[in-house]
């Protein structure tokens, strides 16, 4: 018996709004607003608890230790803690807030993770995302990857990989950009990845305004490295238009689960062509694909309501359920689209609506804030317990953020050492939380 299981990440005690993320426009429209990291993390805890609810399993990823010392260090600023921050804070303010930056909590962008009934060596895979593209978000993967081996760390059933080499080239931003189809998770499934421009064939068309952040090179190094089948396994690119519109990830504008793609009609470059080679590749059993028109819900809106950052759950009772942000409810198309989506010829019968808007601020909906890890029985019970939420997890960690959030910061407390004292202390007690062991740098 396979389940997919939703690793969450946790918010960070540093969470901000920086506006670091050019083609993101909700980073770039908040860039100066104060953020509230603990209703942050409450938000996010509740996603958890209320999937926990509805019969999933559901897994927390503890957050990346912020500011990240080792890199201002490595970037010249010196001294102690205190200094380090007060020279970034008035020489350099984009490297400061680019190195508090509470990012990971997207982990949707962690990695890239199949399941073992995908792999040659049947075991599940993960590569952590280099994400070049941003420099607050590149910094990420030495910790991605201690953080995944303290999480999935039974050699026998995980496999980790290194994060690809960090040049454009080769940009890669893990699940947000991959979706796997299946008839049922403990099968062969289809792997789709969607990349943003090829990097080596620069005949190709790709966005003009925002960046492309997914590579096609960096997709088939991950199925190389994963040991996927190619006959298994789909590229196609994302269409460059709508990256020009804000749609910076695929899973702004798609979002597969089980034997259904859910995508806007602008979602793909060429997109009756790429859906018939999806169907082609899924083989004769039955697939679902919901396409929504840009009559009925335009880009716009799309992008302002993450309609397609929407988690689609397989219940255990075997039907589909749709986990969107309350912004869905804002955007009149979209709410329009919603309320009888369920009257519609397609799987999904339950739309549950929650508020995650500190998450959404920074352009972050339900399916940023989850890696997906499908496992069987086995792989599930090798995964280290203690990160898996039920409610006395959910409630031990609800008081911690309680003790160690503050809920406002903005731009100026990020010079304030006492941030990053209270940042370590915290993490420092998660870690004891979870089992993780010393995984922070600060720890060693
Ligand atoms: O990488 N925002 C993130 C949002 C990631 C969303 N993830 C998925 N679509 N899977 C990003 O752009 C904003 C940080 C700031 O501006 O403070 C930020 O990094």
């Amino acid at each position: 018996m396979h389940l997919e299981a939703n690793f969450d990440g946790l918010v960070g005690p540093s969470h901000n709004y920086a506006g670091l993320s050019l083609g993101n426009l909700a980073s770039q429209h908040n860039a100066s607003v104060a953020s509230n990291p603990k209703a942050a993390a409450k938000q996010g805890l509740d996603k958890m608890l209320a999937l926990t609810e509805l019969g999933m399993v559901q897994g927390v990823l503890a957050p990346q230790s912020r500011p990240d010392l080792t890199t201002l260090r490595q970037l010249g600023f010196t001294g102690s803690d205190a200094k380090v921050l007060e020279q970034a804070h008035r020489q350099a303010p984009q490297l400061l807030s680019a190195c508090y930056s509470a990012s990971s909590m997207w982990s949707a962008n962690a990695a890239t993770v199949s399941p073992s009934a995908d792999s040659l060596d049947n075991k599940v895979h993960f590569t952590p995302a280099n994400l070049v593209n941003k420099l607050h978000r590149a910094i990420e993967h030495p910790q991605t990857s201690r953080t995944l081996a303290a999480v999935f760390n039974d050699p026998h059933y995980f496999v980790h990989h290194d994060a690809l080499p960090s040049h454009d080239s080769l940009g890669d931003e893990g699940a947000a950009n991959h979706t796997r189809l299946c008839s049922s998770y403990g099968e062969q499934g289809l792997q789709l990845f969607v990349y943003g421009k090829s990097a080596i064939n620069n005949g190709q068309v790709a966005p003009q305004r925002y960046p492309a952040r997914q590579t096609l090179e960096a997709s088939q190094a991950v199925a190389r490295l994963h040991q996927l089948n190619p006959r298994h396994t789909l590229f196609i690119q994302q269409n460059p238009e709508v990256i020009d519109q804000g749609v910076f990830h695929n899973d702004v504008i798609a979002v597969g689960n089980h034997n259904m793609l859910f995508c806007h009609q602008q979602a793909f470059l060429n997109q009756p062509q790429a859906l018939n080679d999806i169907r082609r590749a899924f083989g004769d059993a039955e697939l679902h694909i919901l396409e929504v028109a840009t009559a009925e819900v335009s880009i716009e809106q799309a992008v302002k309501s993450y309609l397609f950052n929407t988690q689609i759950l397989t219940l255990p009772s075997g039907e589909m359920a749709l986990i969107a942000p309350t912004e869905c409810l804002e955007q009149p198309q979209v709410a329009a689209y919603l309320a009888t989506l369920t009257d519609r010829q397609q799987p999904i019968k339950q739309v549950h609506y929650f508020d995650v808007k500190q998450s959404m601020q920074n352009g972050g909906g339900p399916a940023c804030l989850r890696l997906r890890v499908t496992l069987s029985a086995a792989e599930l019970a090798a995964v280290n317990p203690h990160c898996l939420i039920d409610r006395a997890q959910h409630q031990r960690l609800s008081a911690w953020v309680d003790k160690h959030y503050r809920d406002r910061i903005s731009f100026d407390d990020l010079r304030d050492v006492a941030l990053l004292n209270e940042s370590q202390q915290a993490l420092d007690e998660l870690t004891q939380l979870l089992h993780l062991g010393s995984i922070y740098p600060f720890q060693r």
